[in-house]
C-alpha cells in the first residue's frame, strides 16, 4: 500500500496545484483572447480500407471498424457465421494471418504541426503497424488505445497504412509452448476450434467470449474493432481532464480539475474550467508549462449542488464541464466531460448475521436491482448504438439500477457509459479476467497494468461507476476444491506449479489491478474477485469459501440450474448480495427462425445443440420442465412454455431477494443480453427481443412490489418499497376459482415504510381457500394507492401442471393511442394462464406480456410498434398463446 502514497506524492510534485505563478506578460488574460485556432485537429481513418488474408493475391474491401469474420460475410467468402451449425466450419478463419490498408491523404498544412499522430481506439489484438512500410507499433492488448507520433514517416499527398494481425490463436499456442503446462479455461471451447485440449485465450489480453463461453459461439477475431484517426497538433494537447469531487454537501460541491497536458514548449499557461449549462462554474489558473506531460489542476466549488441519483431514486443530473488551456503563445486545446456529483461507497459492516454488503448512494443505502451484461455481439464493431440504447433502457423501463459488465467480454463502448450515467444505472464494472488461470510473467503483468490504468483513467468521470471487481469466479475456481464449492483447480497442479500460478494470481488480482484503481481512482471501491466474501487489502487475506459468502460478500449462486436444485431453493439460498444466478431459456420462435430451418425444430437437432453451448443446456430445460409443466408437443409451444419457466423461477429469487432485504441488499440476475441468437440464460434475445423474464423483471423490480410467498401451511402476504418516503397503500387479497368466484377476500390499510420489506399480512391457506380445491384456485394480491395499481401479483396452491385451466374466451379490442402507439384491451370470463402476446410479422416492445387474466377483468397492453401500424393491422397480426392450449406428448 506504500507504494500508493509513494504515487500520490509524486503526483502533487509535478502537478501544478497550489503553484503561484506571475502571469507572463504575453499569456492572454482571458481564453477569448487567445485568438489561434484551435491547435489540435483531428479525422477519422474509415475510408479506402482493404483487407486479404497474408499472402493472397487479391485484396478485398474491408469496413473499419470491422474484424475479419464480417469483411469476409460482407465479401460473400463465407456465410452467416450465426446460422445453423456455420460456425463450425469457419474456425480456420482464425488460424490465418490477415492485413488491412489504406491510403491517407496528409496535406500540408496538417503536417506542417509539430505532432502528427496515428491513434488507434482498438486493435484486435496482435497487430503490427506500418506507415509507409515502416514499422511504427506493436499492439498487443485489445483493451488499450495506441497513439503514435507518425510526423517523420509521412509525407505530404498519399501514404500508406499497413495492418498486420497475427493470429491470435497461433500466438497463443507459441505462448502455451513457452509456458510448458497448460493453464485451466473451461469456457474456452477448444474443440470446435480444433485445438484439442490446448486452451490459449488466457495468454491474450483479447476478451474471453471471443473463445467461446456457455452461452456463446468461438469466433477468435481480429481486426480493427474501434475507430482509427489521424491527430494533428502544436502547441498544447489535453490528454486527460479528471474531475475530482473532494466534497459534496447540500451547500456546496468541492471539485478540482485534474489536467494533464502535453506542450510543445515550456511557458506560461491558463487553464480554465466552464459549463455551458451552468454559468457559475468557473475556475481559472495561472500555470507554468514544462515540455512534455504535465499535470495541472484548477480547483472549483458548485453552489447548490444537484446530485446524481439512480433510476427510482431521482433524475440522473450530469453537469458538462468544457476545461481549457491556452498558452501565451496562444496554442490552445479544450476537452469536455459529462459527469455527476454522486457519493457512494460499498459498505461492509459488521452486523448480527456478518458482514453487510450494500451500496449506500449520496448516503442512502439502495438495493441494487438488475443484471449481468455480456457483449451484444461476437462482432463487437457491429454493435450499434441503437444496440446500446435498447439494453440499457430495457434496464431502465424494468426498475433496474444496476448492470455489471462482466469479466469475461470487454470494457464497454464509450456510449454505453455515457446511457447508463444518463439513465440513472450504475455500473459493476469487472476488469476483463475470467474462468481461467492467467501467467504472470513481467510483460504480461505490465500489459495488465497498462490496460488497468488506461482503463480506470477512460472511466472515472462516469458517475454510472460504482465499484470495480478484479475477476470473474477465479478465486472460487482456484483457492476451494469442489466439497466447499470451489472448482478445484489448484490439486490438479504440481506444488511448483501451484506457487506460480498463485503468485501471478495475486501479482494480478491483488496488486497490479488494485494499485491501479487506488492510484487513479482512488475513492472507488475495489473488490479482487466475484464473488468473494472478504478482502482486507492491507494483508491480502481473502475469504472465499462459498459458506462465507452467504454472510458476507457477494455470491454467485448456482446450485438452481448447474445443482439441479429447484427454485424454492432461491428462497433459503440467500446471501448479502447476490451478483450471479439464473436459469436458460430459448429465444421466441421468430429468433430461432432466424437461425434454423424447419427439421432443426426439435431442441435435440443438431442445429439447436450447436445454439446451446451449456454442457447441460436443452436436458436441464426439459427436466425443469417436466417438475412443473406439461411438455409440449409442439415446438413452438415448447419454446413458450420453456420462457415462463425460467420467468416463474427466477422470478422466486428476484423477489426473495428484495424481501429479505436489508439483510440481503443486491439481485443481479444472470444475463440481460446475448451475443448470438442461442438458448441462454439471457432476459433479452440477440435481436432486442424481451424474453418473459424481462417483462417478469419488470414486475418483481417495481418501486413497490407485493409478493405472496407460500410459507407451508400459510401464505404471508410481503411488501417491499424501494421509495424514500413512506408511502399509505390499500393492501387486498382475494382467493377465487378460475372462474372468479371469489372464496375469501381480504382489505387493509398500509403504511410502507420508506426503504424496507416486511409482512403486511398472513393467513392460513386453509382459511384463504375457504373450502375452494388447491387446483383450481388463485390468489390475487393487489396494492392500490387510490385508483393507482402500485403492484400486483399471483399465488397458485399447486404446480401448473395439476390446474385445471379452463378453456378461455378471449375477447379483445384494439385502439390507436395517438403517437403510433396501439393498445389491445382483453378480457375473459375465465382465468387465462400466462398469457403470451405476439405479433405475426412486425416487432414491438408491449408494456407487459406474459400474464395472468384473471376472470372478469380487463387487462390493457400498450404496444410500441417499431414500424407504423394501425389498429387493424395490429388486430390482423396480433396472435396470443397461454397455458390452457398447452398439449403434452
Ligand atoms: C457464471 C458466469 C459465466 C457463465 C454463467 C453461466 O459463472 O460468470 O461465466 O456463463 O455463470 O454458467
Amino acid at each position: 500500500m506504500t507504494a500508493f502514497k509513494a504515487n500520490k506524492r509524486e503526483f502533487l510534485k509535478v502537478s501544478g496545484a497550489g503553484v503561484a505563478l506571475a502571469l507572463s506578460a504575453h499569456a492572454p488574460q482571458s481564453l477569448a483572447q487567445a485568438k489561434a485556432a484551435t491547435d489540435v485537429n483531428s479525422r477519422v481513418i474509415s475510408e479506402g480500407w482493404q483487407f486479404r488474408q497474408v499472402g493472397a493475391a487479391k485484396w478485398l474491401s474491408a469496413t473499419v471498424p470491422g474484424t475479419v469474420h464480417t469483411d469476409l460475410l460482407d465479401n460473400k467468402r463465407i456465410d452467416d457465421p450465426f446460422y445453423r451449425t456455420n460456425e463450425r466450419n469457419q474456425q480456420w478463419i482464425d488460424k490465418l494471418d490477415w492485413e488491412y490498408r489504406t491510403n491517407i491523404d496528409i496535406d500540408a498544412q496538417t503536417l506542417s504541426h509539430h505532432h502528427v499522430e496515428l491513434h488507434f481506439d482498438g486493435l484486435d489484438t496482435y497487430a503490427d503497424v506500418y506507415v509507409n512500410d515502416v514499422l511504427v507499433l506493436s499492439a498487443d492488448n485489445m483493451f488499450l488505445e495506441w497513439t503514435i507520433d507518425v510526423k517523420k514517416h509521412v509525407r505530404v499527398g498519399s501514404n500508406t497504412l499497413r495492418i498486420y494481425f497475427h493470429s491470435p490463436i497461433r500466438k497463443g499456442l507459441a505462448a502455451l509452448e513457452d509456458y510448458g503446462y497448460l493453464l485451466p479455461s473451461p469456457n474456452d471451447q477448444s474443440e470446435n476450434g480444433g485445438m484439442g485440449d490446448r486452451r490459449v485465450g488466457m495468454f491474450t489480453r483479447k476478451a474471453g467470449y471471443h473463445y467461446g463461453w456457455d452461452w456463446g459461439p468461438r469466433f477468435v477475431t481480429s481486426g480493427i474493432w474501434r475507430p482509427v484517426k489521424l491527430r494533428a497538433w502544436s502547441g498544447v494537447q489535453i490528454t486527460d481532464l479528471h474531475i475530482i469531487q473532494d466534497s459534496l454537501s447540500d451547500k456546496a460541491a468541492k471539485l478540482r480539475g485534474v489536467f494533464e497536458v502535453e506542450a510543445d514548449q515550456p511557458g506560461p499557461a491558463l487553464i480554465e474550467i466552464t459549463s455551458p449549462t451552468h454559468k457559475a462554474i468557473q475556475a481559472r489558473t495561472e500555470v507554468e508549462l514544462n515540455a512534455g506531460l504535465n499535470r495541472l489542476e484548477a480547483s472549483f466549488e458548485i453552489k447548490n449542488p444537484k446530485r446524481w441519483w439512480t433510476n427510482g431514486l431521482g433524475e440522473a443530473f450530469l453537469y458538462t464541464l468544457s476545461g481549457r488551456v491556452v498558452t501565451a503563445s496562444g496554442a490552445k486545446d479544450e476537452r469536455v466531460v459529462k459527469t455527476g456529483l454522486r457519493t457512494v461507497r460499498i459498505v461492509q459492516e459488521p452486523d448480527a448475521q456478518g458482514t453487510s454488503f450494500y451500496v449506500e448512494l449520496n448516503g442512502v443505502p439502495v438495493f441494487m436491482k438488475g443484471a449481468n451484461y455480456i457483449p451484444n455481439d461476437s462482432f463487437l464493431p457491429r454493435v450499434t448504438k441503437a444496440v446500446y440504447e435498447k439494453v440499457v433502457s430495457s434496464a431502465l423501463d424494468t426498475h433496474m439500477n444496476m448492470l455489471r459488465v462482466w469479466g469475461g467480454g470487454v470494457y464497454e463502448d464509450p456510449y454505453f457509459y455515457e446511457l447508463c450515467d444518463q439513465k440513472g444505472i450504475l455500473v459493476w464494472q469487472d476488469f476483463m479476467f475470467a474462468c481461467a488461470m492467467y501467467p504472470g510473467d513481467q510483460a504480461f503483468l505490465e500489459n495488465v497494468r497498462k490496460e488497468a490504468v488506461h482503463n480506470v483513467k477512460r472511466l472515472r468521470n462516469h458517475p454510472c461507476i460504482a465499484l470495480w471487481c478484479g475477476n470473474n469466479e477465479i478465486d472460487v475456481a482456484w483457492q476451494h476444491d469442489v466439497p466447499n464449492g470451489g472448482w478445484g483447480w489448484k490439486p490438479n497442479y504440481t506444488p511448483d506449479q501451484q506457487k506460480a500460478l498463485t503468485r501471478a494470481y495475486d501479482a494480478i488480482f491483488h496488486e497490479v489491478l488494485a494499485q491501479a484503481v487506488a492510484t487513479h481512482d482512488p475513492k472507488c471501491f475495489y473488490w479482487p474477485s466475484s464473488p468473494i466474501a472478504s478482502w482486507d487489502g492491507k494483508t491480502g487475506v481473502v475469504h472465499s469459501d462459498v459458506k462465507a459468502q452467504k454472510q458476507a460478500g457477494d455470491i454467485h449462486y448456482w446450485d438452481v440450474w448447474w445443482g439441479q436444485k429447484p427454485f424454492s431453493e432461491y428462497r433459503t439460498a440467500v446471501g448479502r448480495f447476490m451478483s450471479e444466478y439464473g436459469f436458460q431459456s430459448f429465444p421466441e420462435f421468430r429468433t430461432v427462425q432466424a437461425y434454423t430451418v424447419p427439421e432443426d425444430h426439435d431442441i435435440f437437432s443438431e442445429v439447436m445443440k450447436a445454439h446451446q453451448r451449456s454442457s447441460i443446456g436443452n436436458g436441464t430445460i426439459r427436466n425443469y420442465m417436466e417438475r412443473d409443466y406439461k411438455i409440449p408437443k409442439d415446438f413452438q409451444q415448447f419454446l413458450y412454455v420453456g420462457q415462463v419457466l425460467q420467468a416463474e423461477g427466477i422470478k422466486v429469487a428476484m423477489e426473495t431477494h428484495r424481501v429479505r432485504m436489508p439483510y440481503c441488499m443486491g439481485s443481479l440476475f444472470w444475463q440481460i443480453n446475448d451475443c448470438w441468437p442461442v438458448a441462454s440464460w439471457s432476459s433479452i434475445d440477440y435481436f432486442g427481443r424481451w424474453k418473459a423474464q424481462q417483462y417478469y423483471a419488470r414486475r418483481a423490480f417495481a418501486p413497490v412490489l407485493v409478493s405472496p410467498v407460500l410459507n407451508g401451511e400459510k401464505v404471508d402476504i410481503c411488501v417491499v418499497s424501494d421509495r424514500l418516503t413512506d408511502t399509505n397503500a390499500t393492501l387486498s387479497v382475494r382467493v377465487m376459482d378460475f372462474a372468479g368466484k371469489v372464496a375469501t377476500s381480504h382489505t387493509k390499510e398500509i403504511r410502507l415504510k420508506a426503504n424496507q420489506s416486511g409482512i403486511a399480512f398472513s393467513a392460513p391457506v386453509s382459511a384463504l381457500l375457504g373450502g375452494l380445491a388447491p387446483d383450481g384456485a388463485v390468489l390475487s394480491a393487489k396494492l392500490r394507492r387510490g385508483k393507482e395499481v402500485l403492484s400486483e401479483n399471483v399465488l397458485y396452491f399447486q404446480p401448473v401442471k395439476n390446474l385445471t385451466l379452463p378453456e378461455p374466451q378471449i375477447a379483445l379490442k384494439v385502439k390507436a393511442l395517438g403517437g403510433g402507439e396501439l393498445a389491445v384491451g382483453l378480457t375473459s370470463p375465465v382465468l387465462v394462464k400466462d398469457l403470451y402476446l405476439y405479433l405475426g410479422t412486425h416487432d414491438a416492445r408491449l408494456s407487459d406480456n406474459y400474464f395472468d387474466l384473471l376472470p372478469g377483468e380487463t387487462a390493457y397492453v400498450r404496444f410500441k410498434p417499431q414500424s407504423a401500424l394501425t389498429a387493424a393491422d395490429l388486430e390482423g397480426d396480433l396472435k396470443l398463446m397461454h397455458m390452457a392450449q398447452v398439449r403434452s406428448s
